[in-house]
């Protein structure tokens, strides 16, 4: 059966962190009073494994957020797996400035707004993304002079920053400010031409006036590899604040990587390297090109690399869902087109030590199975090959903490899509044809922890959309 998409959020009250340990207080007081009834026999004696994201990375002491389109907001299952699943926001756009100040002296915050007042009634954090960068700059502050050009750039972090005082724990102060490639050099910006080098110190110190409370980072992308220039050259920076007093607390890598620039093998030093000069490191922006378990080693490993560094506090991905990428056809994050947490979720929940959360569906609770000796199981979905008129795709089941003997699971396609083949599993359809209730072909058996897969063909007839998974059932 395929859950109905939950579109009312439940009520946050305590807080992510606390509600992760509330729930878990419960499922343990709840597993202690049934045997205290005398209703069950075997007792874990411990807390089930969270099973969101947030809630896996709370258990670690981290935040898990994404960027958030505000343009999206009217979708309810958008909202119902970033309220389940996230709990930090940043606006992948409304906060940028020309989103907030697209003339001069004129600041528009209704859009940036909307996104903080969700994140604060959802009990979620906020991340503040940017201040001062050389891109999505209104042409107006271009041909202003030197002096116009300090006071509006100072003006314009007083502004932003006070409208969101107190709410914003970690400000993207300036980003992008180096070169790519070998010469560590400082990027060629309005800023940097009229400002000179001081310009990235000044901004800090602004910053850190207009609000004390919030963590002030520097942002770049291409510094994940240790022996990159770029790396270096603001690892030096760093260094140099530090050594100095310039106020700074973080350091955001962006980490958006694809085969050109893939996850580097020194991840982890890079990370250790820059908090070793007493800053916290950030993931920022976090997407990976790919799919299935290359994708999902690559999430796993970069997950793995924060949790090593006790300073990294935490890991942003740069989206919801695919389908609203800023590169989609590059399928880069956790979630597909329809709301299908993908193997890459799998690969981040196991770095984080959570459940998976049993079924896949967009927009709903995600089933509630994780850990414990009970019968569960997990599918998720990967296209695996294309031609012109259709695709397969493949389901991965995989068994729970305990063995299984049996499971199901089903497919659902939307018309005019058609399944016209299947293997490795017994179908049955309901009266629409549309939804394919899946069973193991002979036997059902999993060892805990181990996987298998079945197979089909959708014949497109012009709609290439994912197939939504429900969730899995055991026994
Ligand atoms: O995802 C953002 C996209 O919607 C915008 O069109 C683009 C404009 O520059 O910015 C994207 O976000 C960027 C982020 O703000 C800074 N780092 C790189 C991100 C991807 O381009």
């Amino acid at each position: 059966m395929i859950d109905t998409p939950r579109t009312s959020p439940e009520p946050r009250t305590p807080g992510r962190r606390g509600r992760s340990a509330l729930r878990n207080a419960l499922v343990v007081g709840a597993t202690l009073a049934l045997a205290a009834a005398g209703t069950v026999t075997a007792l874990t004696g411990t807390a089930s494994a969270a099973s969101t994201l947030a809630g896996a990375a709370a258990e670690q002491g981290r935040y898990f957020g994404t960027a958030i389109a505000a343009g999206r907001m009217g979708e309810s299952d958008y909202m119902s797996v970033l309220n389940r699943e996230f709990d930090s926001i940043t606006a992948e756009n409304a906060m940028k400035w020309d989103a907030l100040q697209p003339s001069r002296n004129s600041f528009n915050f209704s859009t940036a707004d909307r996104i903080a007042n969700h994140a604060r009634s959802q009990g979620m954090k906020l991340r503040g993304h940017t201040l001062v960068w050389h891109s999505q700059l209104p042409s107006w502050v271009t041909s202003l002079s030197t002096n116009d050009l300090r006071s509006t750039m100072n003006n314009h972090i007083n502004r932003v920053m006070g409208q969101y005082k107190g709410q914003v724990h970690s400000w993207d102060v300036v980003n992008e400010a180096f070169e790519d490639g070998s010469s560590g050099a400082r990027r060629n910006s309005v800023f940097q031409q009229r400002l000179g080098n001081g310009f990235i110190e000044e901004a800090f110190r602004t910053a850190r006036a207009a609000d004390p409370d919030a963590k002030l980072c520097y942002n770049d992308y291409n510094t994940d590899n240790w022996n990159h220039a770029k790396t270096q050259a603001v690892y030096n920076m760093v260094r140099d604040f530090k050594a100095r007093g310039v106020p700074i607390d973080c350091v955001g890598f962006q980490a958006h990587f694809n085969s050109g620039n893939p996850v580097p093998s020194n991840y982890h030093t890079t990370l250790q390297n820059f908090a070793d000069l007493g800053v916290d490191v950030q993931i920022t922006e976090l997407d990976i090109a790919g799919s299935g378990s290359s994708q999902a080693e690559q999430f796993k490993g970069v997950t793995q690399a924060c949790l090593a560094v006790s300073r990294c506090t935490g890991i942003t991905v740069w989206g919801v869902t695919d389908k609203y990428s800023w590169r989609s056809s590059d399928t880069p994050l956790l979630f597909d087109g329809n709301y299908n947490k993908k193997p890459a979720y799998q690969g981040v929940m196991e770095a984080l030590g959570g459940s998976d959360g049993g079924g896949t569906t967009g927009g709903t609770d995600g089933g509630t199975t994780g850990g414990g000796d009970t019968a569960s199981c997990t599918v998720t979905y990967e296209q695996t090959e294309r031609w012109g008129d259709r695709f397969n795709g493949r389901v991965t089941v995989r068994a729970g903490s305990a063995p299984i003997t049996n499971w199901s699971t089903t497919v659902t396609v939307t018309s005019p899509q058609k399944i016209s083949a299947t293997w490795n599993g017994t179908p049955s359809w309901d009266s629409s044809g549309n939804v394919m209730t899946m069973r193991p072909s002979g036997n059902g058996t999993l060892a805990a922890g181990s996987s298998t897969s079945f197979g089909f063909t959708v014949m497109a007839n012009g709609n290439w959309n994912a197939p939504r998974l429900g969730s899995c059932t055991a026994s």
